[in-house]
């Protein structure tokens, strides 16, 4: 297998952390998304959306970390075979990618990446309240719950990736004990990996 990775991203961390949870050893290529090459005519042969991660597995080609996920956890622990907990897994991937990731992931990659500006500010003050409100959403699901679906799995792994560096992104999690508590019994999980 060969991964298109960012090293510094959430979404392509996603992916890293299940492969060494599964124990799958795969070719890392390294993606310089600051320099324009998720978006070179080469790499969008390989996605046209021009988007990282990206997985290959000897010929299928596969983008969207969700569902590089869920590729990868079928037929493991980490996605449960049960009907409904198995789209309750689902509900939470969409959950991340709609109501999390485009607040929370972005407004990381801004104050990481892109210098004090008058559009940096309206960008992070228009994710503002989505962000919260995602926080907000986990922090009432994980007062009852130790994990997203039962027992560990991608659902957590898909919310631990920018959940866990959420001040990097101007979201301190100090109102958030119970989702603390939870990136706490996520490191604790055999074959974990730190992001960096
Ligand atoms: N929904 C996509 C989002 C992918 C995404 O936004 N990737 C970013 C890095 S985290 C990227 O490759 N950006 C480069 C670009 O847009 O050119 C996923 O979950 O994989």
């Amino acid at each position: 297998m060969k991964f298109y990775n960012v090293p510094y991203s959430g979404n392509s961390y996603k992916v890293r952390l299940l492969l060494a949870q599964v124990g799958i050893a795969c070719d890392i290529v390294e993606i310089d998304i600051l320099q324009g090459e998720s978006r070179t005519p080469e790499f969008l042969k390989i996605n046209p959306n021009g988007r990282t991660p990206v997985l290959d597995d000897n010929g299928f080609v596969l983008a969207e970390s969700n569902a590089i996920l869920a590729y990868l956890a079928r037929g493991t622990k980490f996605l449960p075979e049960d009907r409904q907990r198995w789209a309750l897994v689902f509900q939470w991937l969409f959950f991340e990618q709609y109501s999390h990731e485009p607040y929370i992931a972005t407004s990381r990659f801004w104050l990481q990446h892109k210098p004090d500006s008058p559009e940096r500010s309206a960008v992070l003050a228009a994710r503002r309240d989505g962000g919260c409100a995602a926080l907000k959403v986990m922090e009432g699901h994980l007062s009852k719950n130790d994990f997203f679906v039962t027992d560990y799995s991608i659902a957590d792994i898909a919310l631990f990736a920018y959940t866990h560096v959420s001040h990097e992104g101007g979201f301190p999690l100090d109102d958030f004990p119970k989702i603390r508590a939870w990136i706490e019994r996520v490191k604790t999980q055999p074959g974990f990996i730190p992001m960096m």
